[in-house]
């Protein structure tokens, strides 16, 4: 393998980070992870050449202090640098080697490591027509996504308008999905793309919810994924097999043992 064809910023493990992971070794290319556990992250210094800082350089009269946005609480420690590159502040953040050209989003970071790499994103089309409908499934799936992260990041204080709203993303992209699934064996054509990639891991990442089962029944409520085995055979065992290959089970790990010890 040659030199890494894009730097991720994040905290780890997180499964916006293995779609990118999972291309790039579907693809050959090499991918730079640099990051920490969840709750470390808010100590670093997000930058293109991040890191842990000392505990004298977290103040809030620091000139990188910020207030968090999404996912986080407190302050965190973001460069000018980061913000020009990454103007929505988020992580993941990629960046181009030598860190000049930030790339955000996770489908958008996933894109860019499968144009490195080849093979994934409907490069055989000359026309273009293959890569602008596995966008089409990119687009559909961050909307999915976006509605998932506010419901798991409401999970401790679980509100019936959210659960609502989710429940209707949720039908609308699994029937999608599960329609897609029906007339061929993957979800763009007959071979596997980043479409793929994208639904297994957000979709994983979503099921998620089940562990929070009893806060939900407390609060009157019931998992949104409750029948969803039967409802959609062909996703949740698209998202099941794939789970299992070895590119994909490399970095998701035990991540979906619970759901699947449930099931049996
Ligand atoms: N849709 C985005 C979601 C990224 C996102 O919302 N990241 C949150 C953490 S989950 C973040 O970086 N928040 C930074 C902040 O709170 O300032 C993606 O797929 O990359």
């Amino acid at each position: 393998m040659g030199e890494p064809v894009l730097r991720i910023f994040s905290y780890l493990p997180n499964p916006r980070v293995w779609k990118s992971l999972i291309t790039a070794d579907l693809c050959g290319v090499e991918v730079e992870v640099l990051g920490a556990k969840p709750p470390e992250l808010g100590g670093w210094l997000w930058d293109y050449d991040a890191r842990p800082l000392a505990d004298d350089e977290r103040s809030d009269d620091s000139p990188h202090a910020r207030v968090s946005r999404r996912g986080f609480s407190g302050t965190l420690y973001k460069t000018d640098a980061f913000l020009a590159a990454h103007p929505f502040g988020t992580v993941p953040a990629a960046f181009a080697p030598g860190g000049d050209v930030g790339v955000f989003e996770s489908n958008s970071i996933l894109r860019a490591v499968a144009r490195a790499g080849g093979g994934l994103y409907g490069q055989e089309d000359s026309s273009g027509y293959t890569a602008s409908r596995i966008d089409s499934f990119l687009d559909a799936n961050l909307v999915f996504a976006r509605e998932a992260q506010v419901y798991l990041l409401g999970m401790d204080d679980p509100q019936a308008h959210v659960h609502e709203r989710m429940a209707a993303a949720y039908e609308f992209y699994l029937a999608g999905i599960e329609q897609a699934l029906t007339s061929g064996r993957f979800i763009v054509g007959d071979t596997l793309t980043i479409a793929d990639v994208s639904f297994v891991c957000d979709f994983a990442q979503f099921l998620r919810e089940g562990h929070y089962e009893e806060a939900l029944e407390k609060a009157g409520m019931s998992l949104v994924s409750a029948d969803g085995l039967k409802e959609y055979p062909c996703a949740y065992g698209h998202m099941l097999t794939l789970s299992e290959q070895e590119e994909f089970a490399r970095h998701m790990g035990t991540y979906l043992n619970w759901y699947r010890n449930k099931q049996n």
